[in-house]
């Protein structure tokens, strides 16, 4: 039995057509991908989406060996999400130069990447992240450093006054290697509004990865989920990121993040189910049909969430992260102290019957 008719029998016509898309390598409409969210059955969207999957990267699972800095938690923005800022914590702090080299320094010299995000501080400008890269960058010419959330490079290339293509020009001739998927959020405007208030728009966050892929920088993309959004919001939001990447195809991962809800202002709302999150990771799958990868955050979701996520269209694991990042433990994340050695994360791979790849930045390997 070939896989399409695996994957067509005892199957309504909406199914049918949509498998002969995937088969085909036809896009998916909106309309379509609706569908999948509100009647796709949840072994099925698997077993869709791991064609997809297979079509993109056959075997191979990527991981890379990273750690994040997180510069300071003083933010001008209020997101009612979000368990990292000043605004709810106890204590506001920001690291000075000589920590943040510090850090740099204690790793050891194999690390191919740092991940710098944190909090939009009022008193920085572009300038100082700036001196930021060229200090790193002199510390370790060869380490690839993936810096500053289109939010905060909108707040300090703004500041600046300097267009978004000049602010980004000078950046990168600081050493900025590509830039992280955070602050996309949900692009839909009102519900954007309700969770990240003044943030910066949606138009704004494409319009800085635009520029940026345009400039050379590759970047990647986010979608916080399982909030107040609905399917129609997710669906819109993985829309706007299709239609750009057609434009450009400047985007390396698609990063579905699952939203936590400890100590934040929407505490209240339960977080969603194990299978939620699959069926978002095979919809995602299947929708971008024009990212290469899709990621599983696993200091989000867990080790063992992120392991079934590869029986639902994931292929990229971020990497061993080294306890560096407190945004998702902070927010009540099963791993308090997030660390996957090379090793474990080999074996991880292995176990689920894939080929571990680890890979550079740019996803060369290793
Ligand atoms: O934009 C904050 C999210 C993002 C919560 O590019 C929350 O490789 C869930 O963007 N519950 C920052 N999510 C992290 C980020 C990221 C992470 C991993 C890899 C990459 C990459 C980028 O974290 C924010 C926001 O969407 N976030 N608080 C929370 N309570």
């Amino acid at each position: 039995m070939n896989n399409e008719h695996l994957l067509t029998s005892n199957s309504s016509r909406e199914s049918r057509i949509i498998v002969g898309k995937v088969m085909s390598n036809s896009r998916l409409t909106p309309e379509e991908g609706l569908w999948l969210y509100e009647h796709g059955e949840l072994g099925w969207l698997g077993m869709v989406a791991e064609v997809v999957r297979q079509r993109h990267n056959g075997n191979q699972v990527f991981f890379i060996r990273n750690f994040h800095i997180e510069p300071t938690n003083i933010c001008v923005n209020k997101c009612r999400f979000c368990s990292f800022s000043h605004h709810f914590s106890e204590e506001q702090w920001e690291l000075s130069l000589e920590q943040i080299l510090q850090k740099v320094n204690s790793q050891a010299t194999d690390v191919q990447e740092l991940h710098i995000t944190g909090a939009v501080h009022p008193g920085r400008d572009l300038y100082y992240y700036g001196e930021i890269l060229k200090a790193i960058r002199e510390l370790r010419p060869t380490l690839h450093i993936k810096a500053y959330s289109a939010v905060e490079l909108d707040y300090m290339i703004t500041k600046a006054k300097l267009s978004f293509e000049n602010g980004l020009i000078y950046l990168k001739e600081c050493g900025l290697g590509s830039i992280p998927g955070g602050g996309a959020e949900i692009f839909e405007e009102t519900i954007r509004r309700d969770i990240a208030g003044m943030k910066s728009s949606s138009d704004t966050w494409l319009e800085i990865h635009e520029t940026a892929h345009q400039l050379g920088i590759s970047s990647n993309a986010t979608m916080l989920y399982g909030h107040v959004e609905t399917f129609t919001h997710r669906i819109d939001h993985m829309e706007r990121l299709r239609q750009l990447q057609d434009l450009t195809n400047g985007f390396n991962a698609f990063i579905p993040l699952k939203f936590k809800n400890w100590n934040n202002e929407m505490e209240g709302l339960s977080e969603v189910a194990i299978t939620e999150d699959m069926r978002n990771y095979a919809v995602s799958r299947i929708y971008l049909d024009n990212i290469r990868h899709l990621k599983a955050y696993w200091p989000a979701i867990g080790k063992q969430n992120a392991r079934i996520s590869l029986s639902f269209g994931v292929d990229d694991m971020d990497g061993t992260i080294n306890d560096s990042t407190k945004i998702y433990s902070l927010a009540g994340a099963e791993d308090q102290n997030p660390v996957f050695t090379v090793s474990e994360m080999q074996e991880f791979i292995r176990e689920a019957k894939r080929e571990p790849i680890e890979r550079d930045s740019l996803y060369n390997h290793l």
